[in-house]
């Protein structure tokens, strides 16, 4: 039993494998609908299968459509019409300007018929059969949403809405920034099995991944050939308009790649006709370049003229297969690299945005078991503060009581000592008044018997003295000195126990 599903197991993988690499279409570098650098325009000025007119200029490194002066218009097309069904191309380019604003765009273009170098959309030509993708710099209809990506398909009878930046006649759009940026802007355009997607790489990395999908659209009709063109034009503002890679791959479902002996035969026989003629024509520009370099440089090419001609006389196409396989493994291994790295800072960001809500200590919700609970962190709450608020004013209050009742001590302390300064004198006046009346009393008791005896004497020596009833002399002045006694000895009692 457990061996019959895991063979189903193993069936239902397969088959699922099978349709995802089923799905992704087949790719064909076609190098006679691109360009690149070095070498991307030769000594004459000419690019290699493809013609430029306008205000255009060509270099080594790339190709100046519309140049930063007012009023330029230029295209570059590609000679001969394409010859596969769907396609992808990847174009390379900086739109740079010294003003806030740009103006007008650059355009990608896939049409029946070439435009023409000077035309009213762009730079190229109006009522277009086919696709133009334009990147319109310039916000005509002023609504504020400028610079735009945007689609629009022509049936070749249609007037390009430009006062309203193409309006309803888009197919789709996105609102995209491609002017100055730090890096080259890419945009990817693909038409496969009548679908139409645009990813956009806004030029803010070096990092060939960063692209995202700027517009899709389905059921989208198209000529079957066409000629692959770049226009562009500036007004009264002015951009660079520089494209540095226009790369065109021919997409096939799975099944119908072509053989690796050559493209498929599709051309017609004038077209042939025309196309070997270009070639010889290509091939006798070529030896003549030979020929000038040869007597440029008489001495460098000698030694290597064996491995000169081999370089031309080789299989090109063969050749350029070969180096684009090379390419493309290096860019999967890069890609696969960059992909790993990605993840890493994805994570890495992802952990440091963790510890940064723990570190604000924001409330965080958490679901656990159904029930939403608020994770309550390290900080101080409304309650806690109340709590130090009320604990300080009670701390306010008691101080305030404590000082009354030093202001009280303080007050009566003074009293007493003010009461203790007092004191003294009033006991001593008291004693004193007390001394004072005794010592008084003591006297007056004095003179009174002081007096007593006075009179005692006078009336002895008047009167003779008596035999019998008479007191002694000496009798009496024993009594006296007792009773002067008795009267100190009660003053010093009274003194002493201050009564
Ligand atoms: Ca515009
Ligand atoms: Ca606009």
């Amino acid at each position: 039993m457990g061996a019959e599903v895991r063979w189903l197991i193993n069936i239902l993988v397969f088959a699922n494998v099978y349709h995802s690499l089923a799905s992704v279409p087949f790719r064909k570098f076609e190098y006679k609908f691109s360009f690149k650098p070095p070498y991307l325009a030769q000594k004459d000025g000419s690019v290699p299968f493809w013609e430029y007119g306008g205000n255009a200029i060509a270099s080594s490194e790339n190709v100046r459509i519309a140049p930063s002066l007012r009023s330029q218009k230029g295209a570059i097309w590609t000679k001969s019409k394409t010859v596969f069904d769907w396609w992808e191309v990847d174009i390379v380019f900086r739109i740079t300007g010294r003003g806030r604003i740009g103006a007008d765009g650059l355009a990608f273009w896939f049409v029946e018929n070439k435009g023409a170098y000077d035309g009213q959309v762009f730079g190229s030509s109006d009522k277009w059969k086919g696709l133009g993708i334009f990147f319109d710099s310039f916000d005509n209809d002023n609504k504020h949403n400028n610079p735009y990506i945007m689609a629009v398909v022509n049936d070749g009878t249609k007037e390009f809405d430009h006062a309203n930046d193409g309006g309803t006649q888009a197919l789709a759009g996105c609102l995209r920034d491609f002017r100055n940026k730090p890096y080259p802007t890419r945009a990817k355009i693909e038409y496969y099995m009548n679908t139409l997607t645009v990813l956009f790489h806004n030029g803010m990395t070096n990092n060939e991944q960063d692209f995202e999908v700027c517009l899709r659209a389905e059921n989208v009709h198209l000529p079957k050939y066409g000629y692959f063109g770049l226009s562009a034009a500036t007004g009264g503002l002015a951009d660079d308009h520089d494209v540095q890679h226009f790369l065109t791959s021919s997409l096939y479902p799975p099944g119908q790649q072509p053989t690796p002996a050559g493209q498929p035969v599709r051309v017609s026989p004038e077209e042939e006709t025309k196309l070997t003629q270009e070639y010889a024509e290509y091939q006798r520009k070529l030896e003549h370049q030979k020929e000038e370099y040869k007597k440029e440089h008489p001495g460098t090419t000698k030694d290597h003229e064996g491995e000169f001609d081999d370089w031309y006389e080789s299989d090109s196409q063969r050749e350029l297969r070969q180096i684009f396989s090379g390419q493309s493994q290096i860019f999967e291994q890069v890609r696969s690299l960059s992909q790993k790295l990605d993840e890493m800072i994805g994570r890495q960001e992802r952990t440091m945005s963790l510890i940064s809500s723990i570190q604000t200590g924001a409330p965080q919700i958490a679901q656990q078991g159904g029930v939403q609970q608020p994770i309550m962190t390290d900080s101080i709450r409304r309650h806690e503060v109340d709590a130090v608020l009320q604990n300080q004013n009670n701390l306010l209050n008691l101080a305030r009581e404590l000082r009354n009742y030093i202001v009280e001590v303080h007050t009566k302390a003074e009293s007493i000592m003010q009461a203790q300064a007092r004191a003294p004198t009033a006991q001593v006046q008291s004693l004193g008044y007390d001394t004072v009346s005794l010592v008084n009393e003591l006297k007056d008791g004095i003179n009174g018997v002081k007096r007593e005896m006075e009179t005692v004497g006078q009336r002895m020596l008047t009167q003779p003295p008596c035999a019998t009833n008479c007191v002694s002399m000496i009798t009496l002045l024993m009594v006296a000195g007792g009773l002067l006694i008795i009267i100190f000895l009660y003053s010093l009692y009274r003194y002493l126990y201050n009564i």
